[in-house]
């Protein structure tokens, strides 16, 4: 009789004021915008793609991305969760701090305007080709981050000649079907130190001699 009477209780109180989820994802059904010097703290939520409205995150170019960062953004502590459509669209400077993409979209980053990107914490997972794509010239600065699973963790747009600076530090990247850095221009420049990797064919492809640097990193 208590037995019943108790839980009789517990059912009307968990009908009437149900707790709240805090690891319920939050479906994007157009782009959030972060303007120009402004950012935006997830506060550690997840985030997912509208399939229908932003794309399904399959390799398919041309999908909408998850957040657009206007020049001088900050995005933090945000979970980018499946599908991830094509990710973070970055318009000139950003910060990203502790945002994990858990599966990869079309890709997880697009430099689109001339830019600097300082990235530190998170990581990314799942990435069937590239994780961070620079399709303008600019920096890209990748620290205390991990990534399993990936192509390649920064990709300079195909067959373009303008300059990418591309730096790793103190990160762990492992399982890796292509190379850590890649480029196809002259010009750029990338530089791995105190990184742990793993499962890695080479860490730089398609730079001139002279333009990548190496130090303190450890294979596992
Ligand atoms: O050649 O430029 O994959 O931004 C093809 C395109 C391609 C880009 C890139 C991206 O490299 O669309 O997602
Ligand atoms: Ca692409
Ligand atoms: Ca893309």
């Amino acid at each position: 009789m208590s037995l019943v009477v108790s839980l009789g209780i517990v059912g009307s109180l968990v009908s009437v004021a149900p707790l709240p989820n805090a690891h319920a994802a939050e479906t994007v059904n157009s782009t959030i915008i972060v303007a120009a010097g402004q950012t935006f703290d997830g506060g550690g939520k997840t985030y997912v793609a509208n399939p229908n409205t932003l794309g399904d995150g399959s390799q398919a170019e041309n999908q909408k991305p998850i957040f657009r960062l206007e020049n001088g953004a900050t995005l933090k502590n945000v979970i980018i969760g499946a599908p991830a459509a094509d990710g973070v669209h970055v318009y000139g400077n950003a910060t990203i701090q502790n945002v994990t993409w858990q599966d990869v979209g079309e890709d997880a980053l697009t430099l689109k305007a001339k830019g600097t990107v300082n990235i530190t914490g998170g990581g990314a997972y799942k990435a069937y080709d590239k994780v961070f794509q620079m399709n303008a010239e600019g920096t890209i600065n990748i620290k205390n981050f991990k990534a399993n699973d990936i192509g390649k963790l920064v990709r300079q747009n195909g067959g373009t000649t303008y300059k990418v600076v591309m730096t790793v530090d103190n990160c762990d990247i492992s399982n890796v079907k292509d190379s850590i850095l890649r480029t196809d221009s002259s010009t750029s420049t990338g530089k791995i130190t105190n990184t742990r990797y793993s499962d890695v064919p080479t860490l730089f492809k398609g730079f001139a001699s002279g333009k990548t640097s190496q130090s303190g990193n450890t294979e596992y």
